[in-house]
């Protein structure tokens, strides 16, 4: 007979034993993980952060004078890594932002990937990218398209140099093994510096399409969307508000999303992104949403309240909102924000939440 202690020390010895034979065989028990595997709710390890314009842009224009631009670095560009993701340049599990950098007269050479990109201009102007041949100039407030696939180049024509915000899906087409690249012409296809892009010209004209562009199309066919045009449409919703029109998403809250005027979605397959103004004084509801973004301050100053704590911003400033963090935005003066996310991922596949929070 066996005491009931030493069947226990049986027990133990056993399922040691098990548990070494599971990792020899490659294999995994639920049980030891669930938690972290299969959460009440999503418990991301990116991390609420963020990063002062008035520390990147020295450091961009540093790298501007040590860094050549060219074939094989391809880009300048400094990218945002979340401290909870290990080190990683992604500022969310999904998505990539970076400051790039281009000196006066610098060329950053054509190539294309799968991965969708875009560019968004907090100051300064001068440089042309160059989007499947056709130059589109860059400005202050512009929000630019480079979808996957389409080759790209930039160059900057003036003495100054520009700096620019990138959003790209690299994390998320890494995490998917979607990545395919090719190197395109050394120098831009087309150097010249339009006005406006061949593009804009074809596409933009408010509630007309063109009958060559009937199909659905993945992505956008604009590659500019102008500040005048976003300023106005953000200016009308308050006005309308004023005169008793209901025209905001909240009191004092005025929003546009960026859309493909073929399909009336989002921009491109994988990114959403909006612009959003706060009168002086207003405080948004707080929300929860699957799926990440990234914001920049694009004029004034606000509180943001993210997760469990406060912050402070000002012009340019970043931050990175994981999924389900609970946000509310609280604006000092007028608040203008730019907000990119992995929205259009989040919708396709069903997976989209959002819960607002009463009563904060
Ligand atoms: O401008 O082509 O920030 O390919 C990352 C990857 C910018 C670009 C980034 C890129 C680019
Ligand atoms: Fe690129």
């Amino acid at each position: 007979m066996t005491s009931p202690e030493q069947s226990s020390d049986w027990k133990d010895l056993e399922l040691e034993r098990l548990y070494l034979d599971f990792t020899e065989e490659h294999l995994n028990p639920l049980w030891t993980q669930l938690g972290d595997l299969m959460p009440m709710t999503p418990t991301s390890k990116a991390m609420p952060f963020v990063w002062r314009w008035s520390r990147l842009y020295p450091l961009a224009a540093r790298a501007g004078d040590l860094v050549p631009v060219g074939r094989g670095g391809e880009r300048r560009a400094i990218a945002l890594a979340n401290p909870g993701l290990g080190g990683l340049p992604y500022a969310t599990p999904t998505l990539w932002a970076a400051i790039q950098y281009l000196g006066p007269k610098e060329v950053a050479p054509e190539h294309r990937h799968s991965q969708n990109a875009f560019r968004f201009v907090v100051e300064g102007e001068g440089v042309w990218t160059v989007v499947n041949g056709d130059p589109v100039a860059m400005r202050r407030g512009d929000f630019l398209l480079t979808p996957g696939w389409h080759f790209h180049g930039h160059h900057n024509e003036t003495n100054q140099p520009m700096a620019w915000l990138d959003g790209l899906d690299i994390p998320f087409a890494h995490h998917i093994d979607t990545g395919f690249f090719e190197f395109g012409s050394d120098a831009v296809t087309d150097d010249s510096t339009p006005d406006i892009s061949r593009s804009e010209r074809l596409w933009v004209h408010p509630g007309l399409r063109p009958l060559v562009g009937l199909d659905a199309s993945a992505s956008s066919p604009i590659a500019a969307y102008r500040w005048e045009h976003t300023d106005r449409a953000l200016a009308e919703q308050l006005a309308l508000e004023d005169e008793g029109y209901p025209a905001t998403i909240e009191p004092g809250h005025a929003a546009v999303r960026y859309s493909n005027p073929t399909t009336g979605g989002d921009v491109m397959p994988t990114i959403r992104a909006e612009f959003h103004r706060l009168r002086e004084g207003t405080r948004t509801r707080t929300r929860r949403d699957v799926g990440s973004a990234i914001y920049q301050v694009f004029e004034g100053a606000g509180r943001i309240h993210l997760g469990d704590d406060v912050h402070t911003v000002h012009k340019g400033d970043l931050f990175t909102v994981p999924s389900w963090t609970p946000l509310s935005i609280e604006s000092q003066s007028s608040l203008d924000l730019f907000v990119f996310s992995d929205a259009p991922i989040m919708e396709r596949l069903h997976l989209a939440r959002s819960l607002v929070v009463e009563g904060a």
